[in-house]
């Protein structure tokens, strides 16, 4: 299991968040790299990376590029306006609205945003841009693996997550769609059918924003029910793809409260629909905030479950790609996302 990693991550350091009306010290932070990074570390996993350079253009084969603009300037243009924290977005365009992107950059941020709890910082494209290369050189090894035919697997160990990223917008700490940016980039080399499994707590809308009209990326995602959970709007079974997509979209939204045994069931049917589609490479967005002591999320798995999650994918046999996404009980992360390769590792 190649790990590829960037330090880069520490430029994304997000001050506070707002939650149930509290300001309180942001749950998506760089220590959630550093205790993944040293769990890799003390079990000795295989070698660990740096990332090529790919370039901006991967991510403008998914993102708009008004919207890659935005990420890239919006802290410029946000201190020339002559302010000094962090960019929280205040107002949107709810309801009936003009499409027109405004001019102030208090406008432009609630035109990209999907709420308040991603804070842009000074560093957030530099953060953000360097996790998405760590995933570009993740997908490269396993493209070239599928060419040659033996099954190379890797895990791109960076932050913020990407999975909640749509074609325009930001929201959940996410700015670029990592799993998307990568699965894209396996079919641009030529991968006729890749698939993306999210099994992060919350529904990947991102993911499913930018395949949703798309029958050559599987995706399919296991997570809280948006009725009771963010992101809310996103993530019910009913939502199953549409035009040529129609059947390539999967959801399942499980209760707070579910246990491994019943989301293993969910990973099974998964697992299988996505071998039915006939999936050459796969894409895993792994966030392990499906714990039990997880402090924003509500199933019940343990630290064991992960170990037969990465057995469970590991099954599959395909060339597998995982990216980091969530999981915010700082002290468990690392056993508990590391758990996941060392099953798939197990398994082979
Ligand atoms: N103040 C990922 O796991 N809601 N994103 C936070 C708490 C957003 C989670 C509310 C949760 C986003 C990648
Ligand atoms: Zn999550």
């Amino acid at each position: 299991m190649k790990i590829i990693y960037s330090d880069k991550h520490y430029h994304q350091s997000p001050k506070l968040e707002l939650a149930g009306g509290d300001l309180v010290p942001s749950f998506e932070n760089p220590s959630r790299a550093e205790h993944v990074l040293e769990r890799a570390r003390t079990v000795g996993l295989d070698e660990i990376i740096s990332p090529d350079e790919f370039g901006i253009e991967p991510l403008l084969a998914v993102h708009d590029s008004g919207y890659i603009q935005f990420l890239q300037t919006a802290w410029q243009q946000w201190i020339e306006a002559g302010f000094k924290g962090e960019i929280i977005p205040l107002c949107w365009p709810a309801g009936k609205a003009s499409d027109i992107l405004p001019q102030h950059i208090k406008g432009k941020v609630g035109y990209y945003a999907q709420g308040t709890d991603s804070n842009i910082t000074e560093g957030t494209w530099t953060a953000a841009l360097a996790a998405a290369q760590s995933a570009l050189t993740g997908a490269s090894l396993i493209c070239k693996s599928v060419k040659s035919g033996n099954k190379a697997r890797a895990f791109s160990l960076g932050r913020p997550p990407g999975h909640h990223a749509a074609k325009a917008s930001y929201g959940g700490y996410s700015f670029l769609n990592n799993a998307a940016i990568t699965a894209q980039y396996c079919r641009d080399q030529g991968i006729a059918k890749v698939a993306v499994l999210d099994v992060d707590f919350h529904h990947g809308n991102g993911t499913q924003d930018i395949f949703y009209d798309r029958d050559d990326v599987f995706f399919a995602s296991i997570h809280g029910d948006p009725m009771d959970n963010f992101p809310y709007f996103w993530g019910h079974a009913s939502e199953q793809g549409e035009g040529i997509g129609e059947g390539f979209n999967l959801n399942f939204p499980l209760s707070n409260g579910t246990t491994f045994a019943v989301w293993r069931e969910a990973l099974k049917s998964s697992l299988s629909a996505i071998n039915e589609f006939g999936a050459e490479v796969l894409i895993v967005s792994l966030g392990v905030d499906t714990f039990e002591d997880d402090p924003i999320s509500s199933f019940k798995l343990k630290t064991p479950d992960y170990l037969v999650m990465g057995a469970d994918i590991a099954d599959l046999g395909i060339p597998t790609l995982f990216v980091m996404e969530g999981g915010y009980n700082v002290e468990a992360l690392g056993i508990n996302m590391v758990n996941v390769l060392q099953g798939y590792e197990a398994s082979l």
